[in-house]
């Protein structure tokens, strides 16, 4: 592997618009934080940069639906966040807000830039503008019938119910979600980023890393690289926003498209971070410098923002330049989804356990510890009151806080309070424990981001630890053979010390209460220095005899009483009974029958059987197959929502139901001249109507 002098970690930033979770918690903010915090540790030089997203749709929306501003918005979530984070020990180097002023300045340099070098390209379209409210609305600001599933209230970015995702213009009666009118077409000049001009450089720096990325994120920037890279608008037409920097007609109203300026966001509070320092250039060391390393911690959906938007922006500032280039990403080791007790969190459910909250109850060590015993790592995993419980009590409580205790308890019952012997490098291999390795695998697993391996390795050495006090007996040996105690005690009191450094990535707070309880006046922050690791100081004992306990011992765990989590069981109860509710609600609905039509009304659809001569999935639509249908003697093209339930290669052949006289619709730019008939069963599961017969092709259904 390649020496980096410095590393550069930056997290996800979240929305200011609700409160964070344990979702995120697990899958970006803690994997970073135990990664700088080993950095740390093995003395190297490492910056953790986040912060706030302030800017985008959901704000404004939030600020509409509250009546206030979306300052008053990003301003309450933000300092909502800054405060759960720091009472989780999520230890930021700088946490910035994409509002502040050094950021806008940013992104609109950056605007600047790609537009002087000629690489943004310019297009009208025309856009659904909302006459009452006066504003030009963007997909999120558009309702209307999925013209997939038929959902009536289908977002125009994407049906909630089948998951398609949409344009507002294939919404079929579009309405305005501020007005409730029908908004009307009108054209609108915006600023594109040209992402196929780079497709080439993109591909070779994803190969580039074909060894050392997440299987996931390679595969999620290979979709897209296979599809080819389109044209992205990047300005809006919003107030909420950064301006778009030029004093031109065309330039009025817009702002840049969230995800532009949200990026960059880390390139600005770098420089305020730096700016904060007083050394207002040390930014540049970490972005520029080819020997920096730039590490990118992330959730499975924001992947191609940071693998190929992102990196594109950089190369496009790049291009032409010789000296203070940025650097791309080294790796984004991007997550899969921790779910809640077997479900996916859901905010605007409210099936969520927020951070802040969680940890008004809760210690943070303990939170820490079990997520990351259950860090996503290569597959979704499950947050459960019941495992948070077993680990708290079982592993923290019962091993390693119980070992620590003991420890210092008898030193200080029996040996003043005092390291009674001074163990050697013999005595510390005779533990059974082989260091060496332990190191290894210890600093493969967190460098590597295997953050699950990392904690068990740490409660590996907590067990062998409690073992050999527990087989040691130095209680009873005390008694014949006063040394053999001293020495175990010796030995129990070092490992106390290497499970405080080994496991500090993950429970700092822990480990700084036991240093404290071993003596030390200081916190193990004031030992990092630069070039001189702590970490290696598992490799042998690092307390001498002579070297004195601090008098008082303390509890490092409270276990956790059913009680205590019987209150949150109890609202996944009410809150799982109000989703199968819902459900059931949902199925009463489609009891209630649509309004009676005529007979003459009936016959005026034309249902006929039709046979699948060729399907296709469609590109960008991952939830289409476009179908060729024989009917009679006629062929039409019909594009059905079922790629989820059947490969074309199964489609082909079949007979179906067609609504063959439907008018004619486009969707992704394909041409569908029908409808074909499917049900909808367990799971949300689609099958499509299979007509039996013989010699039936074309026939009228009747
Ligand atoms: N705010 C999306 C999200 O929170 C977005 C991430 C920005 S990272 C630069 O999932
Ligand atoms: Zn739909």
């Amino acid at each position: 592997m390649l020496q980096f002098k410095r590393t550069l970690v930056t997290t996800a930033l979240p929305y200011a618009n609700g409160p964070v979770h344990l979702g995120h918690l697990a899958g970006v903010y803690l994997p970073a934080d135990i990664y700088v915090r080993y950095k740390r540790l093995k003395g190297e030089d490492v910056i953790h940069i986040g912060g706030s997203d302030e800017h985008g749709v959901p704000i404004t929306i939030t600020a509409e639906k509250e009546g206030i501003s979306p300052k008053d918005v990003v301003d309450r979530y933000h300092a909502m966040n800054v405060d759960a984070f720091r009472k989780c020990g999520i230890s930021f180097d700088y946490y910035g807000r994409t509002t502040s002023q050094v950021h806008h300045k940013t992104a609109q340099e950056f605007f600047l830039e790609i537009e002087k070098k000629g690489i943004f390209t310019k297009k009208t379209e025309k856009l659904f503008f909302d006459r009452k409210a006066d504003r030009f609305l963007s997909d999120r600001y558009v309702t209307g019938t999925c013209p997939i599933c038929n959902n009536a209230e289908a977002n125009g970015d994407q049906c909630e119910q089948c998951g398609t995702h949409l344009s507002p213009l294939e919404l079929i009666n579009p309405k305005s979600k501020l007005s409730d009118a029908t908004p009307e077409l009108r054209d609108t000049m915006h600023w594109y980023f040209p992402l196929g001009r780079f497709q080439k450089q993109l591909e070779e720096y994803i190969n580039s890393h074909e060894d050392d990325w997440r299987q996931n994120v390679l595969n999620y920037s290979r979709t897209w690289l296979k599809q080819g890279l389109n044209d992205r608008a990047i300005t809006r037409d919003l107030s909420w926003g950064i301006k778009v920097p030029l004093d031109t007609e065309e330039a009025l109203g817009k702002v840049l498209y969230v995800w532009f300026d949200a990026v960059l966001g880390y390139i600005s509070f770098t420089k305020e971070w730096a700016e904060k320092r007083g050394e207002s250039d040390r930014w540049k060391e970490y972005w520029q410098d080819p020997e920096s390393r730039l590490i990118h911690f992330i959730g499975k959906d924001n992947v191609v923002f940071h693998t190929l938007m992102f990196p594109a922006i950089l190369m496009a500032w790049n291009e032409g330049l010789e000296s203070e280039c940025y650097n791309l990403a080294d790796n984004v080791p991007a997550s899969e989804f921790m779910n809640f007790e077997g479900r996916k969190f859901s905010k605007s459910r409210n099936y969520a356990v927020y951070l802040g909250e969680f940890l008004e109850k809760f210690p943070a060590d303990t939170l820490r510890y079990s997520i990351a015993m259950n860090y996503p790592e290569n597959k979704d995993s499950d947050f459960s009151w019941q495992d948070y419980q077993n680990r708290t009590n079982g592993e923290l409580a019962d091993t390693l806080g119980n070992f620590i205790k003991r420890s210092v308890d008898f030193t200080n019952a029996r040996f003043e309070g005092v390291v009674p012997y001074e163990s050697t490098l013999e005595d510390w291999d005779s533990l059974g424990i082989n260091w060496q390795e332990t190191l290894r695998q210890l600093d493969v697993a967190f460098e590597q981001f295997h953050f699950r391996e990392a904690a068990s390795l740490g409660m590996e050495i907590a067990r062998a630890a409690n073992r050999f006090l527990t087989e040691s007996e130095p209680w009873k040996v005390i008694k014949v053979d006063r040394d053999a105690a001293a020495k175990a005690m010796a030995l129990s009191l070092n490992l106390c010390h290497a499970l405080a450094v080994a496991l500090y990535p993950v429970i700092p707070e822990t480990s700084n209460r036991i240093y404290a309880m071993l003596g030390f006046q200081d916190k193990i922050e004031d030992r990092f220095t630069r070039g001189s690791s702590l970490a290696q100081s598992l490799l042998g004992p690092a307390l001498s005899k002579g070297h004195k306990l601090r008098a008082a011992s303390e509890i490092l765990f409270i276990k956790i009483e059913d009680a205590d989590i019987a209150p949150e069981l109890k609202k996944i109860e009410a809150l799982l009974a109000e989703a199968e509710k819902r459900e059931a609600g949902a199925e009463q609905d489609r009891m209630e029958f649509k309004p009676v039509i005529s007979f003459d009304d009936f016959l005026k659809v034309d249902l006929r059987v039709a046979k699948v001569i060729a399907a296709e999935t469609v590109k960008k639509a991952g939830k289409l197959l476009k179908l060729q249908l024989q009917v009679g003697s006629v062929t039409k093209q019909v594009l059905a929502g079922i790629a989820r339930y059947y490969t074309p290669e199964e489609m082909i052949g079949k007979h179906v139901v067609l609504v063959a006289n439907l008018a004619q619709r486009t969707i992704r730019d394909e041409v569908s001249e029908g409808m074909i008939l499917a049900v909808e069963g367990a799971d949300g599961k689609l099958f499509v109507i299979e007509p039996d017969g013989k010699d039936i092709n074309g026939k009228q259904i009747q």
